[in-house]
């Protein structure tokens, strides 16, 4: 991520949301937010190279209450869900979570969030940063549905790093250790309301703590700290350096609504074969059948260490331009510039040479295996 010092500062009002985490994450000694559904995001501590290597090394706890709850209540809470993603929802287990890809009619990707399905018909989806809660109102609206769909209050504060799992069960117990991946428990921690889930957006392990009652904020982060002291718990945020090393999408950088969920690598998700006719599913068929112009690949750039990437950096070919960078870093455990690229189909052979136009000049890179999408 780049984190430039040059730009004149983001004007904090009402509309720019905050965390019930945000004065816990300001005494941590936060550096700097991005605003992520329309609420400030921590995005570094100390640096983001030495955030990495404490993620990778041990354990943090990140402030992610910008991934926003659309909550979905009432009689026709599962039909609506299963409308709204082409991912086959037959299967999904009240305690268990699903990634789930949002398409328009167009097959057009909305968001990617996390759903959680806390009873027959009562839902969350974990939003990625679009306004997820108005699609979902107009599609409720517009199929006749009889459901109910708010903002609920609710926090996630993710624990992430190879020592995650002690820290969570030195706060709330051993049997925490039983939650499989992609699945939660609910749990008090005295009186404070949790959801406890063996997900977040990293790969090294861990949990998310979805807080449930915004007072209090404070004192959970005071909790998991303490907790977390034997092990080095340091404040962390979602790393640009290790979701890049390990080929986790960003929605609004790797993918928008101009995109697909084949383009993305996100097919694997979209059942076409199911019974429900949902939103995009014949759009998804035919994209299917004509086969993708574009896909996302891993990249790795030559040169010296890059610090991310603010605007898409073109990708030319033999002096044609045919995609374009959607995220980077400098990988300091591999020693080489990753990146994520959206290139013609043509080109997404791994080992291709590009050439890629960033704001220093033009750099070479190839078609690679890492990350791996
Ligand atoms: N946690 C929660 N909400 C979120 C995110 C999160 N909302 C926004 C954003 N992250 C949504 N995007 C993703 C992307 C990937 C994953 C989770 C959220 C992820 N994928 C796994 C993988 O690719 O290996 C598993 C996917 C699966 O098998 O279903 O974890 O992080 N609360």
């Amino acid at each position: 991520m780049t984190v430039s010092t040059q730009l004149p500062a983001i004007g904090i009002v009402q509309r720019t949301r905050k965390s019930p985490f945000f004065d816990a994450t300001q005494q941590a000694g936060v550096q700097g937010f991005t605003v992520y559904n329309h609420m400030l995001m921590p995005i570094f501590y100390d640096s983001p190279e030495a955030d990495y290597w404490h993620l990778m090394n041990n354990v943090s706890m990140w402030d992610v209450a910008a991934e926003r709850q659309v909550e979905i209540t009432g009689p026709d809470a599962f039909k609506l869900v299963q409308l709204l993603t082409p991912r086959n929802l037959s299967k999904c287990k009240i305690g268990q979570c699903k990634y789930v890809p949002l398409v328009d009619q167009h097959g057009g990707i909305l968001n990617d969030p996390v759903l959680l399905r806390l009873g027959e018909n009562h839902f969350w989806l974990s939003l990625a940063d679009s306004d997820g809660l108005l699609w979902a109102k107009g599609v409720a609206l517009g199929y006749g549905l009889d459901v109910n769909i708010c903002e609920p209050d609710v926090s996630p504060l993710a624990v992430q790093g190879p020592k995650a799992e002690q820290v969570v069960a030195d706060l709330l117990g051993d049997w925490v250790k039983d939650i499989r991946f992609f699945w939660f428990k609910e749990a008090m921690l005295g009186d404070i309301p949790l959801i406890v889930a063996r997900s977040g957006w990293s790969k090294q392990g861990g949990f998310e703590l979805y807080l449930r009652d915004s007072q209090y904020g404070a004192q959970l982060w005071d909790l998991v700290a303490a907790a977390g002291k034997p092990y080095g718990i340091a404040p962390g945020t979602p790393s640009t350096i290790e979701r890049v090393e390990s080929g986790l999408l960003s929605y609004g950088n790797d993918m928008t609504i101009e995109n697909n969920p084949y383009e993305v690598g996100l097919g694997k998700f979209c059942d076409l074969e199911q019974p429900v006719d949902f939103i995009g599913k014949a759009a998804l068929k035919r994209i299917k059948a004509e086969g993708v112009t574009q896909k996302l690949v891993g990249i790795e750039l030559a040169g010296d260490p890059i610090s991310g990437n603010a605007h898409y950096w073109p990708i030319y070919k033999d002096g044609t331009q045919i995609g374009k960078v959607t995220s980077s870093a400098y990988s300091p455990r591999l020693k080489k510039n990753l990146g994520i690229a959206m290139l013609a189909i043509d080109h997404t052979t791994i080992g291709t040479t590009l050439d890629v136009e960033t704001p220093n000049g033009t750099r070479s890179a190839t078609v690679s295996n890492t990350p791996k999408l």
